[in-house]
């Protein structure tokens, strides 16, 4: 059964609840493979396969009773009621994040080039599984899997969330879940906003007043508080077994009333203003032409650089009112300079293309009422563009006029308003500047669990595949079908989701 260009994205039963949709998929309707007490985990060799493997297997005990057998080593060919995962097939066209799925009624076979690889076609399988499979409770579902052949591999390779913690802070339990909802939809970047007018939320050696004043407050005047380092660094390592990226963002150099409480040295008259926990911006600045402004950044950055495994430190950059239009450029420079020298490549929001920019930093659009502009400076500079266009993917706009948490600056976003749009729309780049997408969730209206999942899902779904799935094969009518199978699995998993009307969800 060979791969046909392009899946059947209407009637091929094999990609009936997948998000995002993969890029090649034939269903084989004569062959399934159901999952009993007596299928074989078999793991090839390999740093990290095996804890993929353990995974899978904690994943379905639960919900199964089974504890499937793990066993290392040569895995039998052709697999005899068996799930194998294995590195190395051979394609090239996987790159570092593909895989390579077949289900026959003898077993299943998923191979890859890399872990992440694995760790994607597990997820692939999840949703191929009744939704009960996210139940911890066990059912007597039957555990079939339709048969057939999936190639599978991103459009991009920064498929981001952004999670704001300093408007309202959310505690590292809280981070975790909305990361394993995440990695079910093969985003791979979970962008941390760690700092802003409101609340710095994480602990920096040397400048304790950064939270013990920085961090005592939030929007609306709650307690705040802050990430310690080990807390910081049970996130980025949480994060990293689910194949997801940690980018630290601390906003500069406007957004920093927090810092400029905390420090009277870091405001050009010396003096610190009082917290801020109201939600309009753009009146703060860090100071540009003073050195103690570089010794607090050189700190900050160093002390992120060293708990950050990735490659990008996020300075922000947006929204500088308060910042002289030279002073901007000024600042942006040192602060890249600064990154770079501890051995990280800047990311900051689009404004930072009004700076002179080195290849390898990066820039996040999100400003739509510049029509493309800052997006397109930094593309004309070869710096590399993340798309997160407000309109479509700020995950913080009100889903419609009715919506109760949520803001309303960028137009209401329904479902298909965050699915239905592109990178390259507007040609403002090109789909060789574009390194990905991100879905920004800024938390001003924002106080649980709840709340964020209220906003996330189902738009982040929406981003996450455009960030994966091929543009020619993408459609909202498909989409919709396919979205309307995360219901069942978001009540199984217990996500506080918004029922779009847009969607005719399966329960
Ligand atoms: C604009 S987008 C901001 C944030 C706000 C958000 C609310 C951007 C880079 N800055 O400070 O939280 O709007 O939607």
């Amino acid at each position: 059964m060979a791969a046909t260009p392009g899946p059947a994205v209407t009637g091929g039963a094999i990609t009936a609840g997948l998000v995002p949709l993969p890029v090649f998929a034939s269903t084989d309707d004569a062959a399934s493979f159901t999952i009993g007490s007596d299928t074989a985990i078999e793991v090839g060799p390999g740093d990290g396969t095996a804890a993929v493997a353990r995974d899978l297997a904690d994943l379905l005990r639960p919900p199964t009773g089974y504890a499937l057998q793990i066993s290392t080593g040569a895995a039998t060919s052709p697999p005899k009621d068996s799930i194998d995962l294995r590195l190395g097939s051979g394609n090239p066209a996987l790159g570092d994040e593909g895989y390579d799925l077949t289900i026959s009624k003898d077993g299943v076979v998923l191979m890859a080039t890399k872990v992440a690889g694995l760790f994607h076609g597990v997820q692939t399988i999840r949703q191929m599984l009744p939704s009960a499979v996210e139940t911890r409770a066990a059912s007597s579902t039957v555990w079939k899997l339709t048969g057939g052949h999936i190639v599978d591999y991103p459009r991009y390779s920064y498929r981001g969330a952004m999670l704001d913690v300093s408007r309202h802070f959310f505690g590292v339990p809280v981070v975790e879940r909305y990361i394993d909802e995440l990695a079910l939809y093969k985003v791979n970047v979970l962008h941390l906003h760690l700092s802003d007018d409101q609340g710095w939320r994480l602990a920096i050696d040397g400048w304790p007043n950064l939270t013990a004043i920085g961090g005592s407050t939030e929007v609306g005047g709650g307690q705040g508080g802050y990430y310690t380092k080990a807390d910081y660094t049970a996130l980025v390592q949480y994060a990293q077994a689910r194949f997801i990226t940690v980018v630290p963002e601390i906003d500069t150099p406007s957004h920093t009333n927090a810092a400029l409480a905390s420090y009277p040295q870091l405001n050009c008259n010396g003096t610190s203003p009082a917290l801020y926990t109201g939600e309009q911006v753009g009146f703060s600045s860090l100071c540009v032409p003073k050195a103690a402004t570089y010794t607090f950044l050189d700190d900050v950055v160093s002390e992120l650089a060293a708990l950050t495994p990735g490659p990008y430190i996020h300075l922000g950059g947006d929204e500088a009112q308060s910042t002289s239009a030279a002073d901007y450029v000024t600042f942006v420079q040192k602060a890249q300079a600064i990154v770079e020298a501890h051995g990280k490549s800047l990311m900051g929001w689009a404004e930072i293309s009004k700076a002179k920019l080195d290849q390898g930093s990066v820039a996040e659009y999100w400003n739509f009422n510049d029509h493309g502009r800052s997006a397109t400076d930094a593309a004309q500079q070869s710096v590399k563009v993340v798309m997160a266009p407000a309109d479509h993917a700020y995950l913080d706009q009100k889903y419609d006029a009715h919506t109760v948490l949520g803001l309303t600056w960028a137009g209401a976003i329904e479902a298909q308003d965050a699915y239905a749009w592109d990178p390259l729309d507007g040609g403002r780049v090109a789909e060789s500047d574009v390194l990905g997408v991100e879905a920004p969730l800024w938390s001003e209206t924002l106080h649980t669990t709840a709340d964020l999942e209220y906003l996330a899902w189902p738009r982040m779904a929406g981003i996450a595949e455009i960030g994966w799935s091929p543009k020619a094969e993408r459609s909202w009518p498909t989409y919709r079908t396919r979205l309307a199978e995360q219901g069942p699995r978001w009540t199984a998993m217990g996500i506080n989701f918004y029922r779009s009307p847009q969607v005719d969800w399966t329960s």
